[in-house]
């Protein structure tokens, strides 16, 4: 059977799941948000990389129906923190087909509305390949998304072909750095001037900055010392199930 036969096939019977992965304040610790990751558990295989079936899911058009439902469960699974105690905002990932189909701010709004969500409580990752397809209608889409309240991040930043016309651009938005200019942190002395010169840039535009990938702790007292605003990595935790994440914030807090 093809991979995009099983996808559909999980995609009905239910057989998707998030992780979640803290987004911390460096200077005070406080956690951000979550990042919401897509993990599909094939009960007769290994469990599959995203970045493979995503690609998969696009080409066939799935990407349409499966974000929905990320973004529905990342509303459910926010309203069930919230049940508990927990205010938590969920970041969610946007594929570049899926922030380009023409009816992507409704289907968001509409999602939001239905689960009753507050829209302060999602913020949206969209790449710069996403983005640049179309710029100026990325931007009335993000600009109106802004106007109801809905933050968004700059995915991968750096990767792409237009990075700095985001800066100006496109309304507010946190900027997270790509980890492939994080790994290589504190040692090498092109991708500190590389990383000390975004999170100026950013601050100067007034955009908050998010290193990705942060998996020491040299790594992330050097961002701190630099101003960066926040940290997402294995240093802080791996992506780990919904159920996991009171448990972690109780030893984190
Ligand atoms: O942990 P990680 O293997 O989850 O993710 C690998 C890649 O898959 C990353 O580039 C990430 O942005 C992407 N990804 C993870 N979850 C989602 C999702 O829900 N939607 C989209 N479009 N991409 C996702
Ligand atoms: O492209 P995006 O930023 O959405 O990718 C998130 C991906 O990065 C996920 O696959 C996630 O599991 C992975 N990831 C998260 N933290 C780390 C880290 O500290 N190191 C590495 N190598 N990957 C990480
Ligand atoms: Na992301
Ligand atoms: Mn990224």
């Amino acid at each position: 059977q093809s991979l995009q036969k099983r996808l559909r096939t999980a995609l009905a019977e239910d057989r998707f799941a998030l992780h979640y992965q803290p987004q911390v304040e460096l200077a005070t610790g406080r956690i951000a948000g979550m990042e919401a990751l897509l993990r599909w558990r094939d009960p007769e295989e290994q469990p599959q990389s995203p970045e493979v079936f995503v690609a998969i899911a696009e080409e066939s058009g799935l990407i349409i129906p499966l974000g929905e439902w990320v973004l529905q469960e990342a509303c459910r699974q926010q309203r069930r923190w919230m049940d508990q105690g927990l205010t938590l905002q969920i970041a969610v990932n946007l594929s570049p087909s899926q922030f380009q189909d023409p009816e992507i701010h409704h289907r968001v709004c509409e999602v939001l509305r239905a689960s009753g969500t507050a829209t302060h409580h999602i913020a949206l990752e969209i790449t710069e390949r996403a983005a640049f397809a179309d710029p100026e209608r990325a931007r009335r889409t993000l600009d109106a998304w802004c106007q109801r309240g809905l933050q968004f991040a700059i995915d991968d930043f750096g990767t792409g072909q237009a990075s700095l016309s985001y800066l100006t651009d496109l309304p507010t938005a946190l900027i997270k750095i790509d980890r492939g200019f994080i790994a290589p942190l504190p040692e090498d002395p092109q991708h500190r001037a590389i990383v000390e010169g975004v999170i100026h840039m950013a601050h100067q535009l007034g955009r908050p900055v998010l290193a990705e990938g942060v998996e020491t702790m040299a790594q992330w007292e050097w961002l701190k010392a630099q101003g960066c605003d926040l940290a997402q990595g294995y240093a802080i935790a791996r992506p780990m199930p919904a159920e996991a994440v009171p448990d972690w914030l109780a030893t984190w807090l």
